[in-house]
């Protein structure tokens, strides 16, 4: 039998944690043959609330699940971690300036990459999901500067979900037979979902999604800006933020990452980028990649056309304020 995996879920008092922390314990993370041991971390108000969800595990006998963690003390929650996935983060409050928002995050990420660096394990991979993810991702790969940076990634695969199940809607053709969308840049508004180079299984083989569709206009259009609205719809309907597809995403970012993607098939994930593409070396940022031996490497050569180009800058631009932003919180 393979040793148990240490799996680190920050923030897990909260709403993804809840809907998080039994699909690990059911093996949807790293698969059904990998047993695990959960650490749970949230702060202090939430120390009950948390001894509830722990409650609730025992009470589930997941058979994977061979052992809880779940504490307030960021050293405890960070030993020997083998995946760390990073929920826990302070929420944008109303009438809340972004830079006071930006500022508690900072201090948290801060701290949490310390505690990273000198506590996890060799190797541990991280993903962060609280938001502002892709920043709240930099700041941890600059204060954790002994974990490789190739180590510390942002979600961004529910947006590259929910692009592929837009189309999946739109063509009324099973979810799984669309891939290769593509969220470029920041988890944010300015998010550019491309799909130029998607294609859809028939029975004649893969088809491109543009030539499917045979709608440019709302390619270029509503469909850009229903998956990065999506979010909102979310929220205006439940009330509450998303919770189960993120979740369910985030286990797909960590599963594609360990186990590796499908020949042919690439996913979207927030990684430093290397300057491909013409963006900011440096920057966590969202590309198209392929992942093996637990190893993501950013797909190349992809053509970009202008309409993408201005996009991709865009959306660029607004992580590098965000960086600067973040830096001057630091002060
Ligand atoms: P909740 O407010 O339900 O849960 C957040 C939890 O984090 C709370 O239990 C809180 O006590 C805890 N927390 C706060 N500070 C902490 C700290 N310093 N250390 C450990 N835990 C801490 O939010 P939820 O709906 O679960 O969302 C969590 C985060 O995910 C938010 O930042 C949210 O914006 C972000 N999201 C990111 C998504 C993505 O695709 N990247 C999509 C979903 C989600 O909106």
């Amino acid at each position: 039998a393979k040793n148990p995996m240490r799996v680190l879920v920050t923030g897990a008092a909260g709403q993804i944690g809840y809907a998080l922390v039994p699909m690990i314990a059911r093996g949807v993370m790293l698969g059904p043959d990998q047993p695990v041991i959960l650490h749970m971390l949230d702060i202090e108000p939430a120390a009950e609330a948390l001894n509830g969800v722990k409650m609730e595990l025992v009470d589930a006998a997941f058979p994977l699940l061979k052992g809880v963690v779940a504490t307030s003390d960021v050293v405890e929650a960070c030993k020997d971690v083998n995946i760390a996935v990073m929920v826990g983060g302070f929420p944008r409050k109303e009438g809340m300036e972004r830079k006071d928002v930006m500022s508690k995050n900072v201090s948290i990420y801060k701290a949490q990459a310390s505690a990273l660096e000198k506590h996890a394990a060799p190797n541990c991979k991280v993903l962060v999901v609280a938001n502002p993810a892709n920043t709240n991702a930099l700041i941890l790969k600059e204060f954790a500067p002994s974990i490789p940076e190739k180590n510390i990634t942002c979600l961004t695969r529910l947006d590259h979900n929910r692009a592929l199940g837009q189309i999946s809607e739109r063509l009324k053709v099973h979810v799984s037979d669309v891939k290769n969308a593509i969220i470029w840049g920041n988890h944010s508004s300015t998010q550019y979902p491309d799909v130029n180079h998607a294609t859809v299984a028939s029975n004649s083989g893969e088809k491109p999604v543009r030539e499917i569709v045979a709608d440019d206009n709302w390619l270029n259009s509503e469909f850009i800006t229903t998956v990065q609205q999506r979010g909102a719809a979310i929220i205006k309907a439940r009330k509450l933020s998303s919770a189960l597809s993120a979740a369910s995403s985030a286990c797909d970012h960590i599963r594609d990452w360990v186990l590796g993607t499908p020949k042919g098939t690439w996913v979207s994930m927030g990684v430093h980028s290397d300057g491909s593409y013409g963006i900011q070396k440096g920057l966590i940022y969202s590309f198209p990649v392929t992942c093996e031996n637990g190893e993501w490497s950013i797909v190349q050569g992809l053509k970009i056309d202008e309409f993408s180009r201005a996009k991709m800058d865009a959306t660029a631009k607004e992580l590098v304020e965000e960086k600067s932003l973040a830096y001057s919180c630091l002060n």
